[in-house]
């Protein structure tokens, strides 16, 4: 009679375990698995995944770069800067941006389906943008900020035209 409890309970505690496992975003999950963190002091719950690199002979002392990059709920990137040019597509999410310091750099914007770039002159500094999965930039030299504004994982396809050698992500102090 014990022993038979004893069955069931652990029949019921198996149950709830994989609708707990159900009601997970199965693809963010998956997509995250064995990425890496991003440990940088400007960084709060980020992590990628490097998908492919190689050194262009046209570029010479420049690395091309494609990876994945996480945005857990409430994670961050402060105040940072990218030793080139990078595309930015997001894949899901929602994702805030920030221009902080536009001098030296260039950013163009392109919303979903569209063939032409969002103009640039109506984003102040400190003013942030949002982007939605389909929505990509192009971003170089400047600095800026980004967060995830949602309550889901976002994902981030990049492909960058960096300096060889140089940390992808770099504080801006
Ligand atoms: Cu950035």
């Amino acid at each position: 009679m014990f022993r038979h409890g004893i069955r069931t309970l652990l029949g019921v505690l198996m149950i709830c375990s994989l609708a707990a496992l159900a009601i997970q975003p199965a693809a963010a999950q998956a997509d995250q698995a064995g990425a890496q963190s991003l440990d940088l002091p400007c960084a709060t719950g980020i992590s990628f995944t490097m998908l492919g690199q190689g050194m262009p002979q046209t570029a010479q002392g420049q690395a091309l770069v494609q990876l994945e990059l996480y945005f857990a709920p409430g994670g961050s990137l402060k105040a940072h800067t990218h030793p080139g040019a990078l595309v930015v597509n997001v894949e899901s999410g929602t994702l805030g941006f920030t221009m902080i310091d536009m001098q030296q750099g260039q950013m163009q914007i392109y919303r979903k389906g569209e063939t032409t770039a969002t103009p640039v002159t109506a984003m102040g500094a400190n003013q942030e943008i949002t982007f939605n999965p389909g929505d990509w930039f192009v971003e170089e030299g400047m600095v800026h900020s980004a967060r995830n504004l949602g309550d889901t994982p976002v994902k981030v396809l990049i492909s960058g035209l960096i300096q060889a050698g140089q940390p992808l992500v770099q504080c801006a102090s």
